[in-house]
């Protein structure tokens, strides 16, 4: 049975749980993909772990400052900007994101919940205050560049990205406001996401028990359980734009 985009003007509350493959089309490579994927050069699973940064800050901060390059350099695509709209067309929307970029901001979505953190919101490693220095513009010629932290101003400590690393907890209270919204909501949309990494990818499995229609847009087809489940294969860049058209025409 295929998914009937008219569910989409007649939701009263959307929850959207976006992953790296809504930003592919940005030009920002995703963790999974074979040729570009951040993992094919650099394993996250080991680099975006504490332990990584203790035995050498300079290249993970290096890899971090990399990307946040590739994000500023960056526009949002239409994926994101369809997001943004789908925002102010229905009642109320979540979005929950598991990205560390900004795209979905300044495409225009006017509330976020990051569970990984953002690349924008380096902080201290050894006294976890928030960075309040100016970062240069990171100009890194190429992904493997290794690069000094700056120094906490307080106490003189290393700065890191302000990501979640593998084996650090998710923040509480953004956490509780996903899971809260994915069981309250009657419509997730999956966008971009394998749905490997926990405990993020129990968003759409937590809205689907609790009675929601749950669409997963991605080029890979995603498998379906339950009765409510729908899988939309193609990009997020051109099935968003279009799944708008057809709801809102
Ligand atoms: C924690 C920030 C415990 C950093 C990231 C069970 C329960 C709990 C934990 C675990 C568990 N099992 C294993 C764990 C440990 C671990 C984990 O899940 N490991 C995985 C690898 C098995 N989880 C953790 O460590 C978490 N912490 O559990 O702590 C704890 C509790 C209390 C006290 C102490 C400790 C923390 C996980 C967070 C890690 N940080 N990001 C950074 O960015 O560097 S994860 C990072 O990887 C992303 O944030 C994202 O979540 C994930 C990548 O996944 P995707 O976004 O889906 O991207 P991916 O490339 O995989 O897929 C892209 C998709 O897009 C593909 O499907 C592709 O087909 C599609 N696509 C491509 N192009 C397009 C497209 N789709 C649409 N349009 C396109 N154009
Ligand atoms: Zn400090």
């Amino acid at each position: 049975m295929q998914f009937d985009p008219k569910r989409l003007a007649q939701a009263r509350h959307v929850v959207v749980f976006s992953g790296a493959g809504v930003s592919a089309q940005s030009g920002i490579p995703t963790f999974r993909d074979a040729l570009t994927g951040l993992w094919e050069h650099f394993d996250p699973a080991r680099l975006a772990t504490v332990q990584a940064f203790r035995e050498d800050p300079a290249l993970v901060w290096g890899w971090y400052e990399w990307r946040r390059q590739k994000v500023l350099q960056a526009q949002p695509n239409p994926a994101h900007l369809a997001l943004a709209e789908l925002a102010r067309r229905v009642p109320r929307l979540t979005l929950i994101t598991q990205n560390v970029d900004d795209l979905h901001e300044r495409a225009g979505s006017p509330s976020v919940l990051h569970l990984h953190g953002s690349l924008h919101t380096p902080k201290c490693f050894a006294c976890n205050r928030p960075f309040k220095g100016q970062l240069p513009l990171p100009d890194l010629p190429e992904q493997g560049a290794s690069l000094e932290p700056p120094r906490c101003t307080g106490c003189n400590g290393k700065i890191r990205p302000g990501v979640v690393w593998f084996g650090e907890p998710l923040p509480q209270a953004t956490l509780k406001a996903a899971f809260n919204a994915a069981e309250e909501c009657d419509l997730l949309l999956s966008v971009g996401t394998s749905g490997l990494v926990q405990p993020a990818a129990r968003i759409p499995q937590l809205a689907l028990q609790h009675g929601a229609c749950v669409v997963h847009i991605n080029p890979q087809p995603q498998a379906c359980t339950g009765a409510e489940e729908y899988s939309l294969k193609g990009k997020a860049g051109q099935l968003l734009p279009e799944l708008l058209r057809q709801a809102f025409a």
